[in-house]
């Protein structure tokens, strides 16, 4: 959307930065007090930390980089940076109490409003970091984030549900169309240099020829999954590549994460603090890379690579362009994408038929987040920006790439180039996927 006029996209950044707030607040404020500084997982930060996190990544980019302030309270900066402490260790630090933790959150809010309304956001010139309110876009974006992870601590917290929502919509009849697409074979433009807000791993746009693939229709589901289990998927190494075996006869895994069978055999998940069966026609979650690929090959496919995950998700036929969501160009509404956390679930496969792709391809955008088999990587041109710790120093393969957000994903976070990433024994992430195959080049490369 770069044909966005400055003042449009200051009263974006307004709303953007409002909403992730309201968020912020409701998941900080629906647990007593003890349950914000408790660790509830040792993979998780305490509630608090993400809290104060949150209002210091604001204060040095809104209100000292951008606004030329001066610290607030330098001292906390430490205890806030995430290079410094890992997690498992942020539980024990001096932090900010939580009546601290919201009155600092909010003081710096206020003077960033301050900073924004004072700035420019030329759409060209002028300071880059300001350009088309990207800073502002950028905190929004960070806060979001943080949402999620929050989001996350609350799903491994025990005890009763803290956080209540409608659930989605369910099928009006049981979804029939085909299991999968062909993806034509042939150049496509993957990422953006058009995108004000893009973070820095999804620029520049540049092309790449894919060769010609059949993707899954819906993501792989409950149903499905539940098979593969029952087919011996986690008691067979054939399946599985060597560090997959090895994590499931280290930890014993025989079901995603937050399952477990009754005495009966029926298989059960706690979702946010509720226990129910697992409903087989929703999309698959809380699984690993690992338990992804294994699955695929038991299916006889594979993970798709994230440039096809992209090519799906934004190539046009009809025009040869890639658009900025399967639909189009236009942002997400509730019919065409399950996100922003308005339901604490993904809804059932074959849903948002007005959030297919062209080809019919469905769910891209929202529900669960959906394994690629592509390491973190930079594309050709990627310069670090604004900072190297958002992306650079996490390229390599240690990561695999998620792409296309869950229903714990607000919108500012969410496009057809958003790149997300994570550990491949990573479960307790609102991941799902989808697979795919090879489909029989032509000679003429089509
Ligand atoms: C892009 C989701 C992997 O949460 O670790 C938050 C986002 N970076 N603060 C993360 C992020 C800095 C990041 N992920
Ligand atoms: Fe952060």
């Amino acid at each position: 959307n770069g044909a966005m006029d400055p003042e449009a996209l200051r009263r974006r950044a307004v709303d953007a930065l409002e909403t992730a707030r309201r968020r912020t607040t409701l998941l900080t404020s629906c647990v007593e007090e003890p349950e914000l500084t408790a660790q509830h997982s040792p993979l998780m930060s305490p509630l608090v930390w993400d809290l104060a996190h949150i209002g210091n990544q604001e204060e040095q980019w809104l209100l000292r980089a951008v606004g030329g302030r001066e610290a607030i309270r330098p001292e906390i900066d430490p205890l806030y940076d995430a290079f410094e402490h890992p997690r498992s260790e942020r539980p024990s630090l001096p932090l900010l109490a939580p009546r601290e933790a919201r009155g600092y959150a909010a003081e710096v809010r206020g003077r960033a409003l301050d900073v924004l309304a004072g700035a420019s956001f030329d759409v060209e010139g002028g300071a880059r970091l300001t350009r088309s309110g990207f800073a502002f876009g950028m905190i929004a974006q960070h806060e979001q984030q943080h949402d999620e992870t929050m989001l996350i601590t609350h799903q491994l917290r025990t005890g009763g549900a803290a956080l209540t929502a409608p659930d989605p919509d369910p099928l009006t009849g049981p979804f029939s169309g085909p299991a999968e697409v062909l993806v034509p074979g042939g150049p496509f433009t993957m990422g953006t240099s058009a995108e004000p807000w893009a973070l820095d791993n999804e620029r520049p746009a540049h092309t790449r020829l894919v060769p010609p693939f059949h993707i899954d229709t819906t993501p792989v589901t409950n149903g499905s999954y539940l098979e593969f289990i029952a087919d011996g998927g986690y008691r067979t190494p054939d399946w599985w590549s060597p560090a997959g075996w090895d994590m499931v006869r280290d930890h014993g895994l025989e079901a995603p994460l937050f399952w477990r069978r009754d005495a009966g055999g029926q298989w059960l998940r706690r979702r946010f603090g509720v226990t129910e069966v697992v409903p087989p026609d929703e999309p698959v979650l809380h699984v690993s890379w690992y338990e992804a690929d294994a699955y695929a090959r038991w299916a006889g496919r594979r993970l798709p690579t994230e440039e096809e995950w992209e090519k799906a998700a934004r190539f046009d036929p009809a025009t040869g362009r890639s658009t900025r969501y399967p639909w189009g160009d236009a942002d997400p509404t509730p019919e065409r994408a399950n996100l922003g956390q308005r339901h604490l679930r993904p809804a059932p496969a074959g849903s948002y038929p007005l959030g297919e792709s062209p080809l019919g391809v469905r769910q891209l955008i929202g529900d669960v987040w959906e394994w690629t088999s592509s390491d973190f990587l930079p594309y050709p041109g990627f310069a670090a920006y604004p900072y190297r710790e958002y992306s650079e120093v996490f390229f390599g393969s240690d990561h695999k790439v998620l792409r296309g957000g869950s229903f714990a994903v607000d919108q500012v976070v969410c496009r057809g180039t958003f790149r997300n990433w994570d550990y491949p024994v990573r479960r307790q992430i609102f991941s799902g996927f989808r697979t795919a195959r090879d489909a029989q080049a032509r000679k003429d490369g089509s």
